[in-house]
């Protein structure tokens, strides 16, 4: 069983640090237990994502949804670029730019430092609904280095408005007929990248961050969506003006149309912060029982809600993330009353300040022309026997 699995594998992992603490260590597996009945048998739903287009992205199947914490070996990834395999031998980070004090450091220099731990789950923007890419997502348990002392120590100059996180990925981008080599890149404003939440971060759960997640060091920003979290990071770069680099003004970029004093406007944003979802994950049947098992993260999570065949919006349970900010909430509805035949099941988060994950004809991801940043409802079609 795979719940058993990943308990083990965790005691192993837990157990091999020599001074995790009984409490954590309780809590941890606690928290990984899934709300999953023994034997029961996941009806497969009639909306299935096609073949995946690139397998080696190790998207998620969220009818095998069965950890709150995604296994490593399990963590989809994604690069835009090649995949660098680092020697850390040969690794330094780079504090450069408008600072007072450049700095470098080795990975031994950043484990050396305080080291601090965030459950973060991390969702690729492009996941934009069923039936196509939806896979891009993963919870884990992120540790490193806050980086907000790393800047504070390298003293960001009075100018320095804008943080750029370059990663050792390159590939080559034009613009107007111009080929050059790029390093992938994301930027944030000096004031997101103080934030304390972020993590200079070099393990995943308790192992060594693996290659394509980023070894040996990565960004982790707890509530952004993944584009900004930038892999294999080896220099961090202070400057004055904003970074128009392909991935943050180019592509990945948000365009809507939205009502300006009754005229439509086309706006432009760069992807940024996670927004609210949810999504219903799987169906279970046990003893003629059936269970509705999902997921929902991107904001501070108050409830979430079901709506079968279009019918009244039904709360669901959360069993699961309360306690974790940035990790996503596991939630399950006992089915009662089902007859046979064909189902539609939606969900909808709503936040603690009463927003309402938006609905697919919401002029918010209706009027929205790029995929990026899709948060609509999701629904779901299933057939019962
Ligand atoms: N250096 C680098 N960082 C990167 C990327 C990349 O191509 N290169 N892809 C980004 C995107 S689009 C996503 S969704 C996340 C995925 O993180 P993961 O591969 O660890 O799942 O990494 C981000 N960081
Ligand atoms: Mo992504």
């Amino acid at each position: 069983m795979d719940l058993l699995e990943i308990s083990r594998r965790d005691l192993l992992i837990q157990s091999g640090r020599a001074f995790a603490g009984l409490a954590l260590f309780n809590s941890t597996l606690l928290a990984q237990v899934f709300p999953s009945r023994e034997g029961e048998e996941v009806i497969p739903f009639l909306d299935q994502p096609p073949e995946p287009p690139k397998p080696e992205r190790n998207l998620l199947k969220w009818e095998e949804f069965d950890s709150w914490i995604t296994p490593n070996n399990k963590f989809f990834h994604i690069a835009h670029y090649n995949k660098p395999v680092i020697d850390e031998k040969n690794w330094k980070l780079e504090i450069a730019g408008l600072v007072k004090r450049p700095m470098t450091f080795t990975l031994n220099d950043l484990k050396a430092r305080q080291r601090k731990e965030v459950i973060f789950t991390l969702e690729c923007s492009g996941n934009h609904g069923f039936p196509w890419f939806v896979g891009g997502i993963g919870n884990a348990r992120w540790g490193g280095t806050p980086l907000a002392p790393v800047l504070k120590e390298a003293g960001l100059l009075d100018k320095g408005i804008e943080v750029v996180f370059i990663g050792s990925d390159e590939g080559e981008e034009e613009v107007r007929g111009l080929k050059m080599k790029q390093n992938f890149a994301r930027s944030m404003s000096r004031e997101d990248a103080m934030n304390p939440k972020n993590l200079l971060c070099y393990e995943m759960n308790g192992e060594p961050l693996p290659q394509l997640n980023g070894f040996p060091l990565r960004l982790i920003a707890p509530g952004w969506y993944g584009i900004a979290n930038v892999k294999w990071l080896q220099r961090i770069e202070v400057r004055d003006t904003r970074y128009m680099g392909r991935f943050m003004a180019k592509d990945y970029v948000t365009i809507r149309e939205e009502q300006h004093h009754g005229e439509t406007v086309w706006v432009q944003t760069s992807v940024g912060r996670e927004l609210i979802k949810s999504v219903p994950a799987k169906v279970t049947r046990k003893d003629g029982k059936y269970r509705i098992f999902g997921a929902a993260w991107g904001a501070s999570i108050q409830r979430v809600e079901l709506q079968i065949d279009g019918g009244p919006w039904i709360p669901a349970k959360i069993d699961r993330g309360q306690e974790a900010e940035f990790a996503w909430k596991i939630w399950t509805l006992d089915w009662d009353h089902v007859s046979p035949g064909e189902h539609t099941i939606v969900s909808r988060a709503i936040d603690t300040r009463g927003n309402i994950q938006p609905a697919m004809d919401d002029p918010r991801i209706a009027k929205k022309h790029t995929y990026w940043e899709s948060n609509g409802q999701v629904t779901r079609r299933i057939r019962l026997s």
